[in-house]
């Protein structure tokens, strides 16, 4: 029986120089691993609660050391000398919270001891993390790679949040390399506009452009001088992230200056999807709209992927709504929306019961954590968003991805 002997957690910073939290966890087999959280800029009002400190005076309010504390005290107190078992160290952080939406404790706490307890297993078993939570057979996932951002993570007047590609062919090599040329070849089309190429919080150009959907036909473009066939090769998917769009009082959606009704949402979708090779889109609708969401499952969810990421929150409650009323046919899974990977573990089962297609997500804000890349591979995860082609949180999940392909062929 392994046991926990040490949990010590950290303020450290993410990918946006905010602090988040970092564990690491011992064990009475010499097994030492680390693991550390991510943290979104456009979250939805279901999530599990990030605690943050709220001291102006330090970070901005944005600290973590109230997380850190618990778990360096509360939650140390009750799991080391205690066998290592993800069943009972979940339940147990569940119980210690006590909250249903994890606001006491910190779903940034307890996230970080849940994934260092996976971790741990996984290496005391001499697996890799992908290896140790696989239950057979397993297969690479398709990537969205977020090559144009807008919306929160970046400063630029694009409305839609996130412009993404997704190569089709096959390997995670061959599609890292298509996806990296396609992203270099963009840069050299929007520099020959004269537009700006810095780019925003996932690695994505960030340009100021007349309105959305010509973020759309420069990818196109990129994709076909790159020398592959959009629609056939490399596909399009889009995170709306209508919450940031919508407002309540008129119940409409602000997109390319103007206010849209969810009926006329609606067609500007019906639209896009008919003029570009659309696989995905995320979040059309704020997220409570279940009705519109279901509306539009109808009209386009034989098509395309409908994802729900504020939504569903990564929460089987939430899922289950939306699963009776038939909104959507896929969910985003992002491990901090809920706290602990038991529970991101049922959410995805409920998805796959009920034919709802998954797509595991990292945050806006990241660290160099690479677990998302082992849970898609191990828990047989067809997609995976992981930003851009470039900034070396982003990357360091792609090269992560490349590892376990190699692995995967024996090397
Ligand atoms: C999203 C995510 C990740 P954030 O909306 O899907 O791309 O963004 O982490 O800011 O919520
Ligand atoms: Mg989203």
């Amino acid at each position: 029986m392994v046991i926990i002997t040490n949990i010590h957690a950290r303020e450290i910073l993410d990918s946006r120089g905010n602090p988040t939290v970092e564990a690491s966890m011992e064990c009475s087999n010499g097994v030492r691993v680390v693991a550390s959280v991510p943290s979104g800029a456009s979250t939805g009002s279901k999530e599990a609660i990030e605690l943050r400190d709220d001291d102006p005076n330090r970070y901005n309010g944005l600290g973590v050391l109230k997380a850190v504390n618990n778990v360096n005290t509360k939650i140390r107190e009750a799991l080391v000398g205690r066998e290592l078992n993800q069943v009972f160290v979940d339940e147990t952080l569940l119980k210690l919270d006590g909250t249903s939406n994890k606001s006491y404790l910190g779903a940034n706490a307890l996230l970080a001891v849940s994934l260092c307890s996976i971790k741990a297993l996984a290496q005391s078993e001499d697996k890799q993390l992908y290896e140790y939570i696989s239950s057979g057979s397993v297969t690479m996932p398709l990537m969205f790679v977020n090559i144009l951002n807008g919306g929160m993570h970046s400063d630029n007047n694009l409305d839609i949040q996130e412009f993404m590609i997704v190569p089709v062919m096959n390997g995670i090599k061959k599609r890292v390399q298509v996806a990296s040329e396609i992203f270099h070849n963009l840069k050299k089309i929007l520099k020959d506009q004269g537009l700006v190429t810095s780019v925003g919080d996932e690695g994505g150009f960030a340009p100021n452009l007349a309105y959305n959907s010509l973020a759309i036909d420069y990818i196109v473009k990129a994709i076909e001088k790159s020398g592959y066939k959009p629609g056939q090769d490399v596909f399009i998917a889009l995170d709306i992230a209508a919450n940031t769009l919508y407002d309540k009082q008129s119940n409409t959606y602000r997109i390319d200056n103007r206010n849209l009704t969810p009926a006329e949402m609606m067609e500007y979708y019906k639209n896009l999807v008919n003029i570009y090779p659309i696989l995905s889109i995320e979040d059309p609708f704020e997220e409570n709209d279940l009705e519109s969401f279901a509306k539009l499952t109808q009209i386009l969810g034989e098509r395309i992927m409908l994802v729900g990421d504020d939504t569903f929150v990564t929460n089987e409650r939430y899922l289950k709504q939306g699963i009776s009323k038939k909104a959507g046919n896929s969910i985003l899974i992002k491990a901090n929306q809920i706290g602990t990977i038991s529970e991101m573990t049922r959410t995805i089962l409920l998805a796959k019961k009920n034919n709802y297609k998954t797509v595991i997500s990292h945050r806006s804000g990241e660290t160099l954590d690479t677990f998302i890349a082992d849970f898609a591979v191990g828990l047989n995860i067809p997609f995976i968003k992981t930003g851009s082609m470039s900034r070396g949180e982003r990357i360091a999940k792609y090269n992560r991805l490349m590892e376990i392909e190699e692995h995967l062929q024996g090397n």
